[in-house]
């Protein structure tokens, strides 16, 4: 009985530096992540972040309507050419969606949601109108619903 615990005891001595090491290695590998949130409008809050390279962005619906994010690739030096995600609303099956990518390369991630801008002659986001984008207490539509990530190296 006594050897026993001196087996045991001896076992936990040598595997627990190791199994402490592992578990600080995972916390540490898991990257910081900065949240923009679509609020009850059409617009991402934060408008623009500031991340470094290897952090995670995580958008986060919390408005009823569906989203995405689309990349202007006139504009984006960041990698993940191509993005076209939905992220689904609050009121939509299977919603509040969300949606995260992490940056491997410095640059600026500049995006729009499609249903409530579009990109001009210019390959800069537009707003669409009285059918999205964010309306000022004047009642004009000139913000298109657009952000910026900007990844520091
Ligand atoms: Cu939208």
């Amino acid at each position: 009985m006594r050897r026993w615990y001196l087996v045991l005891a001896s076992a936990v001595m040598v595997a627990g530096p190791s199994f402490f090491a592992v578990q600080q290695a995972q916390a540490s590998a898991r990257p910081k992540t900065t949240t923009v949130n679509i609020p009850g409008e059409d617009r991402f809050a934060p408008f623009a972040v500031t991340v470094k390279v290897g952090e995670r962005v995580q958008w986060v619906n919390g408005d009823t309507d569906d989203h995405t994010v689309v990349t202007d690739e006139a504009f984006n030096t960041a990698g993940h050419d191509d993005t076209n995600h939905l992220i689904l609303g609050t009121a939509s099956q299977g919603g509040p969606g969300q949606f995260s990518l992490v940056f491997h390369h410095p640059g600026t991630f500049v995006y729009y949601c499609r249903f409530h801008a579009h990109l001009d002659a210019a390959g800069q986001p537009a707003a669409p109108g009285p059918e999205g984008g964010i309306q000022d207490t004047s009642g004009n539509f000139g913000t298109p619903m657009m952000g910026v990530v900007t990844v520091r190296g």
